[in-house]
């Protein structure tokens, strides 16, 4: 049996979710040991560069234009802007930049083409440039890697049945759609969830199970905690408990030895023990940055704080890239 299994059973899946939770982070941290440097943890820093006004109902998102949040509609950050945020992520030690924006699907307009001129941009910074912009054809796709995009982060979010129950605007069958025109297009996936919008550990052990079974794993797969957003359906859904997100790290951890596994959203919301925790389980990125896309992310200084004592240093940029993900232009 190897350990980069994509033939995983659900009931494989979910009695190594279930296991004691100890047992499971040793097991974890057993596995991350021995495909990884542990002592680095890739930090990445997003910035929302069209936000809010989005068409779509996903019922955990301030940017859907459905709710009434804190969150307006805006045009398109100027380029200026964008690089300038680039240059200071990079210059706080983070190495992979993503650019948001709250679209349904990538258009074929001017704005398009600006993200284009900033992949290629920041990818000439020597940073792993990812985008997350919706659906994307494959012509879309093709232009972005030409530009020298590095990763696509396009999030299943939770098992197929739960997931029609929080977005009725587009189906799982779209996203894995586009997570293949992605992969068909030589960027690395980056593909993960969110837990805490009330769904069961079926759900949970559901989306890990799409995830670990694919033809290959996503390069990177971020975990969110819910953040319950003021106008939004789920505003009043309670915080989701640290080992919930330790056991889901872990078990992702364990099914996708190689991937890279985010503590994302949520974090936050963490102490530094409660993180700890979930490093020790298997996460080897995170974001940093004052802000994710529209909320409040941890203090920079105290993640500077917590990777000294933890004696964690951040990763390099395409460490252990595959030649194909590596970007064109480079
Ligand atoms: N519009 C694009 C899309 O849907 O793929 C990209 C942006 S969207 C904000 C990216 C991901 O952020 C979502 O798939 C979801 O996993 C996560 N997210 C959004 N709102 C969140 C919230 N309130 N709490 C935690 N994660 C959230
Ligand atoms: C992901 O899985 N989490 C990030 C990133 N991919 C794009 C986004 C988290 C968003 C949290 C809510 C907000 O800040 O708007
Ligand atoms: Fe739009 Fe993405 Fe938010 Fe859904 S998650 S409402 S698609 S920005």
């Amino acid at each position: 049996m190897t350990d980069f299994r994509t033939d995983w059973t659900f009931e494989e899946i979910e009695s190594i979710y279930h296991s004691p939770l100890l047992d499971l982070i040793y097991r974890a941290a057993t596995v991350h040991r021995k495909y990884h440097d542990t002592g680095e943890v890739q930090v990445c820093t997003l910035l929302s560069i069209k936000t809010g006004g989005c068409p779509e109902d996903c019922a955990y998102c301030p940017q859907s234009a459905r709710y009434q949040t804190s969150v307006d509609a805006e045009k398109m950050l100027d380029s200026d802007v964008i690089l300038a945020s680039a240059n200071k992520a990079k210059e706080a030690g983070s190495t992979r930049f993503c650019m948001g924006a709250a679209w349904r699907n990538a258009r074929e307009n001017k704005d398009f083409d600006r993200v284009i001129e900033m992949v290629s941009e920041i990818t000439s910074m020597d940073m792993e440039v990812c985008c997350t912009l919706g659906m994307l054809t494959d012509e879309q796709a093709r232009k972005l890697k030409e530009a020298g995009l590095y990763a696509y982060n396009h999030n299943l979010d939770s098992s197929e049945e739960f997931y029609n129950r929080i977005i009725t605007t587009r189906s799982y069958q779209e996203r894995l759609d586009t997570l293949e025109t992605v992969r068909k297009n030589n960027i690395s996936v980056c593909c993960g969830g969110i837990i805490g919008m009330g769904e069961t550990d079926h759900d949970r052990i559901g989306l890990i199970h799409n995830l670990a079974t694919m033809p290959e794993h996503p390069e990177s797969v971020p975990v969110n905690a819910l953040l319950p957003v003021k106008g939004t359906p789920m505003e009043n859904q309670p915080k989701v408990p640290w080992h919930d997100m330790a056991r889901m790290i872990a078990t992702a951890r364990i099914t996708m030895p190689k991937s890279m596994v985010r503590l994302s959203a949520g974090r936050v919301n963490m102490s530094m023990e409660e993180q700890a925790h979930c490093f020790m389980a298997g996460a080897n990125s995170i974001f940093t940055g004052e802000k994710l896309l529209t909320t409040c992310n941890n203090e920079p200084g105290e993640d500077m704080q917590m990777f000294e004592l933890l004696g964690l240093k951040p990763r390099k940029a395409f460490k252990n890239a595959k030649a194909e993900h590596m970007p064109v232009s480079r």
